[in-house]
């Protein structure tokens, strides 16, 4: 089944073999072929093939590009071809390395075999990211070396049947114990060391699940914190509480020695609690956290009750298992996923229902990829990328040409079938959802304020286009209300960033909470946070209801509006730039900033803010007419560009500059000639960079943006200037 690559010495499998099932619903399924007879029944996508660059992946030469709409048309004829008959189009969601240790804990745990392919695979993709100079990993996949990805990256390795004596786990280990050695991991590689026995829980500093037991009135009960954080210290804090950490084995024990820099047995864990590597600390604790971790050691040590403690373990499991009916066992995100599926075991066994099913949707966040397999950030990012989709073929006006028919009505279907229906369960501290969307799937179950709006606008485009009347009862005017009114409840209108919208609830608890962050690595995980992206979303959808809809809540949604754009301009900085939190970084944010403000009909020459704002991205077109931004910009909130310009982030300036008027044609002219250069014979963009991030801190790539913002850029100047040679 294996053979070798000739370069690297990297075991691999056959890239011919591999299938990517997606369902009605979007989730993706990857499975390895090994019967030769059912190679042929079940043809290889041309979107697999694309993605593992197989020998027969010849996509055609497209027409000779003269204008940008050609470019535009060539992009979207390569596009289409990647989506899937459910209408979305998947991707690698990959950056983090950080959640693949999750699926590999969580097998190990519960004795659960990984299939040879996948292993292999995961192997393959770990071994292809490893730092080229000191054969290390960091926190994503273009960071330096740091003691969390090293470490846990190695165990990794080594779980996954990796010799010791490998050269990459040899390196790995030099370069983990030049960073201090295990020891000197941050909070969450302590938890995944002690779930595998390699390091002990008193050494962990603690995540004590009796909060949830606080009355919901006190600011720091969880319910109130980010969805996430929220949803990873649940599991954690049972696992933590409990001591769970799986039986010792041979291997095990050999690990135990090779990752530390002193015998296993020597080492006093507890007064290791605050030993974390320099080089990986993002956010160091407060002097608050450090007191009140202080008094829970004692706490736990010597005044946690038994029948608390057992009561609260009852407590927990209740929560996680509302937490699992309401994502279909999927849980909120890869790492909380891994966490409540060995919670599950521990609970339940290894053959009930619960344990079975988390295991089995665990699955849906593996994904392949042309540098092997690993665990994603979500489990997809559908939603998202066919609101996009959607609407910019309309914008770019490709909705006018009978080929790209398809793609629109695919999409359109689909985010119609990825509304929610349901709400949740009673006491799972979530909010209302009937009518709002997901990110990535409605299984998965999370409303996104952006996400929500932006699959409302894209839907209100095709139920407004005549060619599509068939489809427009697809959904009922009512079902749109549901998502607006979900959308409204998410706008920041109490005491906290006023006119705001954060990611998936309104702000729920002061943001001085953050100086609890546990974490070390990530910025801004307590709680949620005004986030001008999602605010200049919530305004592009909310703008574009009200003009098709002006029979709903007009005058609710006209405060909303304002409140908004005056959140947006109060964001700006001194230098006209506005922070991106989510995508690599001031132009992602001011493309999104401007084409708000375009909704309400402030432009270059009428609006200081937008005069500043376009002033602030013409000051930093390169020379060749582009402009590039560096994950560095979102780590040290400063513009700090890369060595090339890119094709992603010219696009989001170019988008900004047209839809805020930008008098001087030539700039953008400059900037799409930069992006039409970038694209090959057949249409295609390729990777060039980063274009993602969260929590500051870590890079994570959207792979079909290369199509998306191109397409609307290209469109976007033919829209306004007509269909010209520039
Ligand atoms: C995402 C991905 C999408 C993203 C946008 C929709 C782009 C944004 O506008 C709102 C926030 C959201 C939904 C988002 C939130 C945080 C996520 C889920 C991620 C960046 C993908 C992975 C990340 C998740 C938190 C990773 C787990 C790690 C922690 C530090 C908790």
């Amino acid at each position: 089944m294996s053979y070798y690559s000739d370069i690297l010495g990297i075991q691999r499998t056959d890239p011919s073999r591999w299938r990517l099932h997606t369902t009605e619903l979007g989730a993706q399924n990857w499975t390895y072929i090994e019967d030769d007879d059912q190679l042929e029944p079940n043809p290889q996508s041309l979107y697999v093939k694309f993605l593992l660059k197989t020998d027969d992946f010849n996509p055609p030469i497209l027409p000779e590009v003269k204008t940008p709409f050609d470019a535009a048309k060539n992009g979207a004829t390569f596009f289409k071809e990647l989506q899937e008959e459910c209408g979305t189009f998947p991707v690698q969601y990959k950056g983090p390395m950080f959640m693949t240790i999750g699926y590999i804990a969580s097998c190990y745990f519960t004795n659960t075999p990984i299939p040879e392919s996948q292993k292999t695979e995961l192997i393959r993709y770990i071994l292809n990211t490893s730092h080229p100079v000191d054969g290390g990993w960091g926190l994503h996949s273009i960071d330096k070396s740091t003691c969390f990805g090293t470490t846990i990256n190695y165990v990794n390795l080594r779980l996954l049947g990796l010799p010791a004596d490998h050269p990459a786990c040899i390196r790995a280990r030099r370069t983990m114990h030049r960073l201090g050695g295990a020891i000197a991991t941050p909070h969450w590689g302590k938890a995944w060391l002690s779930v595998l026995n390699l390091y002990k829980w008193e050494g962990v500093n603690p995540a004590p699940p009796e909060l949830w037991a606080l009355p919901y009135s006190t600011p720091i009960h969880p319910g109130r914190w980010w969805v996430h954080t929220r949803a990873i210290y649940l599991p954690l804090g049972y696992l933590s509480a409990s001591r769970s950490s799986c039986e010792i084995d041979p291997l095990l024990e050999q690990i135990r020695e090779e990752i530390y820099t002193r015998p296993f047995n020597s080492i006093d864990f507890s007064k290791h609690r605050n030993t974390v590597c320099g080089v990986d600390l993002y956010y160091p604790h407060s002097q608050l956290l450090n007191i009140a971790n202080w008094g829970l050691v004692l706490y736990e040590k010597y005044f946690r009750p038994n029948f608390l403690l057992n009561y609260i373990k009852k407590f927990t499991y209740g929560l996680i298992k509302k937490e699992l009916a309401n994502t279909e066992y999927l849980s909120i995100a890869p790492v909380s996923a891994a966490f409540n599926t060995i919670v599950a075991y521990l609970e339940e066994g290894k053959d009930s229902e619960t344990f079975q099913k988390s295991m089995k949707r665990f699955q849906e966040c593996i994904f392949h990829g042309p540098q092997g397999m690993v665990v994603m950030g979500t489990n997809g990012t559908q939603v998202w990328d066919t609101a996009f989709a959607v609407q910019y073929f309309y914008m770019a006006g490709l909705n006018k040409l009978p080929e790209y028919h398809q793609v629109i009505e695919r999409g359109y279907k689909f985010l119609v079938r990825s509304q929610f229906t349901e709400d949740c369960e009673e006491g799972s501290f979530r909010d209302k959802r009937k009518g709002a969307f997901p990110f990535s799937t409605k299984e998965q179950g999370y409303t996104v304020s952006d996400c929500t709006a932006e699959a409302i606008k894209a839907i209100i485009m095709v139920r407004n286009d005549t060619q599509f009347e068939h489809l427009h009862d697809l959904i009922k005017p009512e079902s749109l209300y549901e998502g607006i009114d979900v959308l409204l409840s998410l706008q920041n209108v109490g005491s906290f960033e006023f006119g705001s919208f954060s990611t998936y609830e309104k702000i729920k608890a002061p943001l001085f909470l953050e100086a609890l962050n546990p974490a070390e690595v990530f910025g801004n995980i307590m709680v949620e946070y005004p986030y001008v992206e999602c605010t200049d979303s919530s305004v592009l959808g909310l703008s574009y209801f009200r003009k098709f809809h002006p029979e709903y809540r007009k005058s609710d949604i006209d405060l909303a509006i304002s409140r908004a754009i005056d959140y947006i301009k109060s964001a700006q900085e001194d230098d006209g730039s506005w922070y991106g939190c989510w995508g690599i970084c001031y132009t992602y944010a001011a493309m999104f900033a401007l084409e708000a403000l375009n909704t309400i009909g402030e432009d270059y020459s009428n609006s200081k803010i937008v005069k500043n704002g376009c002033d602030f991205l013409v000051g930093r077109q390169r020379e060749d007419g582009g402009w590039s931004e560096s994950m560095k910009a979102s780590e040290c909130h400063t513009y700090i560009e890369t060595n090339n310009s890119l094709a992603i982030q010219t696009s989001w300036v170019v988008i900004g500059l047209i839809l805020a008027d930008y008098p001087d044609r030539s700039v953008i002219e400059k900037g799409l000639k930069l992006i039409m250069s970038r694209q090959k014979p057949t249409g295609e963009w390729e990777y060039e960079d980063m274009e993602g991030v969260f929590n500051h801190s870590c890079a994570i790539e959207y792979p079909n943006y290369r199509f998306l913002f191109t397409i609307k850029a290209l469109g976007l100047f033919k829209e306004k200037y007509g269909d010209i040679q520039i």
